[in-house]
């Protein structure tokens, strides 16, 4: 078994590089967790390879340079937090379902298909995707619909460069991004939760801007599979749920695609979701919000920005009532 050198040859970090207060904070979890199962009936044996698997095996690093111009000064959120606190239905849909069920992922092989209305398709292999351009180091602001945000230090390139290289034809539109679906990798997809595969979509001229990245790695790392490795999209302007993660096929298409979240509830998640604290969620004001790892119940929240503070974006909607497209 590989422990210390991935496949790339490239140097992983040692174990004596982890600090202790993460070593502690796992041990502590770890013991609870196989309190829990023994009780549930499994072997230590197994709960070890699982834990091996969940945390054990160091992640690959990634090296990219920073973006400042495009990145906040904020302090990201703690990479336990990050990695903690997720949504990722495929694996449950508990805040800290993912990171106790995404180790079942196998990132590689991986490959996304690229088709629709472009004058070059082509299925790109993950390690050959990585590689099409300069991997940048940016901190967004990651605003879930739910009233809770994030300051996350991701790793990619701007989508428009794998949109270049694929020539789109003049009747693209529309970007949609779908998920993997797998039921033998991914417990939550046996369940009915979401029409699968999850799906997410852009207007084209959304998904070409530079602040659009498609995202393979944070912290320098590559991605935890719980927040969608090996490849997901980052919008950074709109709610959370339309950066979908674990991508396999990326489409071009004339009109609008169907996404998840908008089936489900139309009235309550639209196509745009652009973050406006001026439109609330018909259950809940989308006008503060709560940022992960910043106190507790007594902190005050913090006022929500109109496109989640990144006013660059603006120009793509002029004219547009965002009341009506939300
Ligand atoms: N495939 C897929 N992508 C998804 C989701 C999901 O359930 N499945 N959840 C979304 C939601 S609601 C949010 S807030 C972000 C969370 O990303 P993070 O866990 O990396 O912070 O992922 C989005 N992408
Ligand atoms: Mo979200």
């Amino acid at each position: 078994m590989l422990i210390k050198r991935n496949p790339n040859g490239i140097d992983l970090p040692f174990p004596s590089e982890i600090t202790p207060r993460e070593v502690v904070e796992g041990r502590r979890a770890f013991l609870a967790r196989a309190a829990a199962t023994a009780v549930a009936g499994t072997s230590l044996w197994e709960m070890l390879q699982r834990e091996a698997l969940a945390q054990g095996a160091p992640a690959q690093k990634l090296a990219a340079a920073r973006n400042a111009a495009l990145s906040t000064t904020e302090n990201p959120t703690s990479f336990q937090d990050a990695t903690h606190y997720n949504n990722f239905y495929e694996f449950g849909t508990d805040k800290s379902d993912p990171a106790e069920n995404a180790h079942t992922l196998r990132t590689r092989p991986w490959t996304v298909q690229i088709d629709g209305e472009v004058k070059k398709p082509v299925t790109l292999d993950i390690d050959r995707l990585v590689k099409l351009a300069p991997l940048e180091e940016r901190i967004y602001r990651l605003r879930c619909v739910e009233g809770w945000s994030m300051v996350i230090p991701w790793i990619g390139y701007s989508l428009s460069n794998l949109i270049k290289q694929v020539e789109p034809t003049g009747n693209a539109k529309y970007v949609q991004f779908i998920s993997l679906a797998d039921r033998a990798q991914m417990p939550g997809v046996r369940g009915r939760v979401i029409d699968w595969p999850y799906s997410e979509g852009l207007r084209m001229d959304e998904a070409m801007h530079p602040l659009a990245l498609l995202t393979v790695g944070m912290y320098g790392q590559v991605l935890a599979n719980q927040n969608g490795a090996p490849v997901r999209v980052i919008v950074p302007w709109k709610y959370g749920f339309k950066s979908a993660k674990s991508i396999v096929r990326i489409r071009f298409l004339r009109e609008q695609p169907k996404t998840s979240w908008n089936l489900l509830a139309p009235e309550e998640y639209g196509f745009y979701s652009n973050v406006n604290p001026n439109v609330d969620h018909p259950r809940w004001s989308q006008a503060t919000e709560r940022r992960i790892g910043e106190g507790g119940l007594f902190t005050p929240k913090r006022k929500t920005l109109m496109f989640n503070g990144y006013n660059d974006v603006a120009s793509l909607y002029t004219g547009m009532d965002l009341k009506k497209f939300f």
